[in-house]
């Protein structure tokens, strides 16, 4: 397994509306998709920069992870993405390795993608996502 690039930097929010004008009006980049993923239980906003993106996750129930994190860390940066070219077998290997699992099969995340999280605890306190189009 080897990850191509940082597909994307996941940054927890209170509110879309309020955290997306820093990101056009100040950084000048322009969020090019809003779009609800409920299985995550989130509202995502996309920025594109290079090769990756910023994407916005605003809760959309307590029960969201989103909503938990807030709760006990406040806004802030949580979870990078790597892109992967098969993300069900980068789970697999990332298991036989002994990393601690939290999708132990791809589920479909934002923008027609399959996701995956590792758990933070066995990451370095890091929330790991692989994401990618299998
Ligand atoms: N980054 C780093 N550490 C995190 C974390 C994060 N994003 N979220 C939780 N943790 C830490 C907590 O601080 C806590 O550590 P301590 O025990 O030292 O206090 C530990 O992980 C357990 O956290 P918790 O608050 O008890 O929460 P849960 O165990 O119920 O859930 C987690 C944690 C990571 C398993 C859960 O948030 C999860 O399943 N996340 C993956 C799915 C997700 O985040 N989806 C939203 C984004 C979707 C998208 O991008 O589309």
């Amino acid at each position: 397994m080897k990850p191509s690039h940082i597909e994307h930097i996941g940054i927890a929010v209170n509110s879309l509306d309020t955290s997306i004008p820093y990101y056009e009006n100040v950084l000048g980049l322009e969020c090019y998709a809003i779009e609800e993923v409920q299985d995550q239980k989130v509202k995502t906003a996309f920025f594109k920069l290079g090769d990756t993106k910023i994407e916005l996750l605003e809760p959309t129930d307590d029960e969201s992870p989103v909503a938990k994190f807030i709760a006990k860390k406040g806004e802030g940066m949580h979870h990078i993405a790597y892109a992967m070219e098969d993300v069900g077998s980068a789970l697999k290997e990332a298991e036989q390795k002994g990393l601690r699992l939290i999708d132990k099969e791809p589920r479909q995340g934002a923008e027609g993608m399959k996701i995956g999280f590792l758990h933070p605890k066995s990451t370095n306190g890091v929330l790991t996502e692989f994401c990618g189009k299998k």
